[in-house]
């Protein structure tokens, strides 16, 4: 077998993985080619970030995601095996203490097995595994700089009576993967994903935001996630005074609002620069956005004690 179909070259390096209750070598977290996941889209994830503070490092917002991924699996019908709360919160723990990280992404994941195939998931115990990462900005340290450049997809966010939205199943980002492999083959850095009625959803892996005359819009859920970053976000802006209403936005709404922004674990805040080659606002990062970002990651790392609460330190 050649050396570039080497099904064990790590491409990413995890170090030491959970594995269904022990901690082994990235090498040895290994599953069948018929798992049923792998098949069917049958997993459900998370995504996580350590933040360094002068603690060591601390999960951020840790109980809100393992929360959400036990209501992922639930949404799924998920049953058996199903680790509980606390056991997820501990895993993600002993997980990022293995490696000795001063920062990390987490992926948690519970996924059917390989016990059984064909769509009846029955008989598949769920499985659970939780690696980490570096992962550093993730539209790229441009993007963050000068304002990310988004393009409408010609893909629509599936309707919730198709897929279960707010389920962070693999499955799911079937629909991610092809906007934002459509986004970047055109030169863009991200793809804007509309509802099946045309408004507004979410980018392939963010909840967005729009800023007009100072008040802050979240654009309402309807089937982008629920996400832990936009919730935040919202909490940091009303701390800071800012008024927010939720609302639903139409593309054209984007494209005259004062400020767009993105927002997400993995992208953190990234402002928004252009959507469909207009520039949005002065065309560059805005400043409410980055007033967002520094208090978002100051929350993050532990500067900012009034959210202390978000935070659970490794060690
Ligand atoms: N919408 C989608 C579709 C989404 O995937 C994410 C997170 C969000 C909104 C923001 O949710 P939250 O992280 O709770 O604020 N996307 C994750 C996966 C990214 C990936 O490429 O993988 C993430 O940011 O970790």
């Amino acid at each position: 077998m050649s050396e570039s179909h080497d099904p064990t070259a790590p491409g990413i390096d995890a170090g030491r993985i959970w594995f269904d209750g022990r901690l082994v070598p990235q090498e040895q977290a290994q599953v069948s080619v018929l798992t049923h996941a792998m098949h069917y889209g049958t997993s459900v994830f998370e995504g996580i970030r350590a933040y360094a503070t002068d603690r060591g490092p601390a999960v951020f917002r840790l109980r809100d995601h393992s929360r959400r991924l036990l209501e992922s699996a639930r949404i799924l019908g998920m049953r058996n095996d199903l680790p509980s709360v606390e056991e997820i919160d501990d895993a993600i723990l002993a997980t990022i203490r293995a490696n000795d990280r001063a920062s990390c992404y987490v992926r948690p994941l519970l996924w059917y097995g390989a016990e059984s195939l064909g769509v009846n998931p029955g008989r598949n115990r769920v499985h659970f595994m939780v690696a980490t990462w570096s992962w550093g900005t993730y539209l790229g340290d441009e993007a963050v700089a000068k304002g990310a450049r988004l393009i409408t997809s010609s893909w629509r966010r599936s309707p919730a009576d198709v897929m279960p939205t707010k389920a962070k199943a693999g499955g799911n980002y079937v629909n991610s993967v092809l906007a934002n492999q459509e986004a970047r083959e055109l030169g863009y850095d991200e793809a804007l994903l509309l509802d099946a009625q045309g408004f507004v959803a979410e980018g392939s892996g963010e909840n967005l935001f729009l800023v007009r005359d100072g008040v802050l819009y979240p654009v309402a859920h309807s089937v982008n996630l629920r996400g832990i970053t936009r919730d935040s976000v919202i909490r940091l802006a009303e701390a800071d005074g800012v008024t927010v209403r939720e609302s639903m936005a139409t593309r054209d709404e984007l494209y005259t609002a004062d400020e767009v922004f993105m927002v997400g674990t993995a992208a953190e805040v990234t402002p928004i620069a252009e959507i469909d080659r207009r520039p949005i606002g002065a065309g560059a990062a805005g400043p409410f956005a980055m007033r967002m970002r520094e208090r978002y990651l100051a929350a993050a790392t532990g500067e900012d004690e009034r959210f202390a609460a978000w935070l659970t330190f490794v060690s």
